[in-house]
């Protein structure tokens, strides 16, 4: 083997006139020699420009059949690319750059000239379905690009994830810890070339780009490429498709349009959730209306897919499944760290092939979390019952998730509490009917001060992408507080519990 994710998502496809990326009525938008030809030049592209095997590049790109051109490519020049969150500010971008000493970003065409800034830290070029500046470099270039080899354990990604406290972290991860999972998924949802997967994921994460693409792509199964979740265009595509992944955004989405019914979900064999908690309501009103009983699973960024509801066992509602082949996975004592008895709520922590290799330059993060032996603590709180299957009862960590999205309030408590007149802020998730959980910001002023909520938002806007911002903010005389001085925040998000109710 040269370089493990090239062969088997990419090579044994190379050339063929096969369909690979599908429009929303089924017919052809590319073919698998179509892509590699894009990958190829991309890839001759990236070496012309004097990037070498273990360097890293940076991704801001819409979702085209380009961008996924580009991570191809990446792959087969064994550089490390970081995709990262369309939504992300000048300053956030600003940051993943630097940290991870990427040598090159890429942006969308339309954001070029806005993002010049980035030109300090690294060569900034542009690239979109319709051109961008990288586009027109590689017209020059040829389709057939050699493959660079890489081991398993070399890096294949770095996707940033945020903390409960201090900068983002880059988890570091191998060609090995993908392809594992990706072999691990195909087999357990049973992913054949005769699949047709509606992907209308975003692919700067691992729903979208790890668990989607790489099972398509490793099953040879072709894609109906949809650039987002657009209600109309998914009703389109479902009877031309086989499966879809989804966070359950997507499936209460579809729950609210009559249109969506047993007849249009008739085509499809599968249906995925993952990524926040699916409400059983939910999972209960879909096989009401459709007869499918949507298979939830859990995972991470840094560990990839860790348990699955069974393919052909029961899958019940309100649980992630047992741990799925190849993933070790036991319930600990939080302070202790001592693995508990079957039935006992405690953090979650695992091991396999699927899990990285730490945090990029960050030895002491890596050390929390990551043991010397190999348990990842993922910070989500659960409980096993005694057929193995795991429920995620809360979080350890302080985090929110808003359509699939992951938001840590001290960021956005960062942000706030630098605002003028303000002394301090907490911000907490409240369910949301469309996000599932949303944040709401509680802003103390300082004593005879009244902070301006208008020119909050605006400081917001100018540092956070818009998925982060609060979407209720309200002033308070003071924070429910313990009596070790420790924000109550369980408090407040009993205070707020219906903010959001329609
Ligand atoms: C868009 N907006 C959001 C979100 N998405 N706000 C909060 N949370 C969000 N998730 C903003 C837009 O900027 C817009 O702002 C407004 O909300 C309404 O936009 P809308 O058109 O309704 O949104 P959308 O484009 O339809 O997107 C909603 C979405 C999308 C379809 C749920 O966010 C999505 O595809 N989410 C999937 C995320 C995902 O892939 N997560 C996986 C992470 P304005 O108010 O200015 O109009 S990987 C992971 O978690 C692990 C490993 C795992 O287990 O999978
Ligand atoms: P991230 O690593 O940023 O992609 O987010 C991973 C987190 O999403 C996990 O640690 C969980 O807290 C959450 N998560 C993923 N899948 C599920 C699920 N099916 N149910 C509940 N939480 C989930």
């Amino acid at each position: 083997m040269t370089n493990p994710l090239h062969d088997a998502l990419f090579a044994p496809y190379e050339g063929s006139d096969t369909p690979f990326l599908l429009n929303p009525d089924g017919t052809v938008l590319l073919t698998n020699a179509g892509f590699s030809a894009m990958a190829g030049r991309f890839a001759n592209t990236l070496t012309a420009m004097g990037l070498e095997p273990g360097d890293r590049v940076a991704i801001q790109l819409e979702k085209s059949p380009e961008t996924l051109a580009l991570v191809a490519a990446c792959i087969r020049s064994g550089l490390v690319f970081l995709p990262l969150n369309t939504g992300y500010t000048e300053a956030e971008l600003a940051y993943f750059i630097e940290n991870s000493g990427a040598r090159l970003f890429l942006c969308d065409p339309a954001k070029h000239e806005a993002l010049k800034g980035i030109e300090q830290l690294a060569r900034v070029e542009s690239l979109s379905d319709t051109g961008g500046s990288f586009a027109g470099l590689a017209e020059a270039q040829p389709s057939d690009a050699p493959v660079v080899e890489r081991a398993p354990d070399d890096l294949a990604a770095f996707l940033y994830t945020s903390g409960t406290t201090g900068r983002s972290k880059g988890a570091m991860i191998s060609h090995r810890n993908l392809l594992a999972n990706a072999q691990t998924l195909v087999e357990a949802w049973h992913f054949t070339e005769s699949d047709v997967l509606l992907h209308a994921l975003p692919i700067f994460h691992t729903h979208g780009l790890f668990v989607a693409c790489n099972v398509a792509l490793l099953a040879g199964a072709p894609m109906i490429w949809l650039p987002k979740f657009d209600l109309e265009k998914v009703l389109q595509s479902l009877p031309h498709a086989t499966a879809m992944m989804g966070v359950p955004t997507f499936y209460t989405r579809l729950l609210d349009d009559p249109r969506f019914n047993g007849a249009l979900a008739g085509h499809m064999r599968l249906f995925i959730s993952g990524s926040a908690p699916l409400l059983a309501e939910t999972h209960r009103a879909f096989e009401a209306r459709t007869g499918h009983r949507i298979l939830e699973r859990y995972g991470m960024t840094e560990t990839n897919m860790l348990t699955s509801n069974p393919y052909d066992g029961e899958r019940v509602a309100g649980t992630v499944g047992p741990p799925l082949p190849g993933v070790e996975l036991k319930v600990c004592d939080p302070e202790s760290g001592e693995e508990l008895a079957q039935g006992e709520v405690g953090m979650i922590e695992v091991r396999g092939e699927n899990v990285f290799r730490g945090y990029w330059q960050m030895p002491e993060k890596t050390a929390a979390e990551l043991r010397p032996n190999g348990w990842f603590i993922t910070g989500d709180l659960g409980v096993m019952d005694s057929k193995g299957y795991v429920s995620i009862v809360g979080r350890g960590k302080d985090l929110i998730i808003s359509g699939g999205y992951n938001i840590y309030p001290k960021e956005i408590e960062a942000v706030i509490d630098d605002q003028p007149g303000v002394l301090e802020s907490a911000v907490i998730g409240a369910p949301h009917p469309d996000f599932g959980e949303s944040p709401v910001a509680v802003v103390v002023p300082l004593p005879g001060a009244l902070p301006d909520l208008a020119q909050i938002e605006t400081a917001l806007a100018g540092s956070l992408a818009r998925f982060k911002h609060p979407r209720h903010m309200e002033l308070a005389r003071a924070l429910p507080r313990n009596t070790m001085g420790k924000v109550q925040k369980a408090a407040l998000r009993a205070q707020f519990a219906e903010v959001f109710k329609p």
